[in-house]
């Protein structure tokens, strides 16, 4: 494994989720990073930046059965440098700008960060899960676009 994991939660991610939830519609977000990966997705000698952050309004990893609260979400988010400027994307999650009483939200995590077809490039495995069952899916992170590379359900 070629990443490592940074413990010190810098402001300018914690700014990056804010920034970010308030452009989707959470006036007052809660901001809650569980867990920030710094790694060279392509090789080109230039770290990306994971952003896993969980916030349910519940005990840690947790995952409500229904109806999540207004301003909670769970995203993975990724930063990196684009034509000299930085970008942050969401790769994946969902966000609840007001409560939603008809949904029973997921939770996103970051399993592992692996080059699974050995192309020298690295793809990001992400984990959803709610009450009763998960999703795996791989995503390829191209220069210019995300894209989910493969896909499996699981009940539980
Ligand atoms: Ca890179
Ligand atoms: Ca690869």
């Amino acid at each position: 494994m070629r990443y490592r994991e940074n413990p010190s939660w810098q402001s300018v991610y914690l700014d990056a989720v804010r920034d970010f939830l308030k452009s989707h519609g959470i006036a007052d977000p809660k901001v809650r990073i569980t867990l920030i990966l710094r790694i060279d997705l392509e090789g080109d000698g230039e770290d990306e930046v994971l952003i896993n952050a969980t916030n349910y309004f519940s005990r840690r990893d947790e995952v409500p059965m229904h109806a999540p609260k207004r301003g909670s979400y769970s995203i993975v988010m990724l930063r990196r440098v684009v034509a000299g400027k930085v970008q942050t994307q969401l790769l994946a999650g969902e966000l609840y700008s007001k409560a939603d009483a008809s949904n029973a939200p997921n939770i996103y995590k970051i399993p592992a960060v692996l080059d699974l077809n050995g192309d020298g490039k690295l793809e990001v495995i992400v984990h959803s899960f709610y009450y009763e069952g998960g999703q795996t899916t791989i995503y390829r992170c191209e220069p210019d676009k995300i894209e989910a590379a493969l896909s499996v359900e699981c009940g539980v």
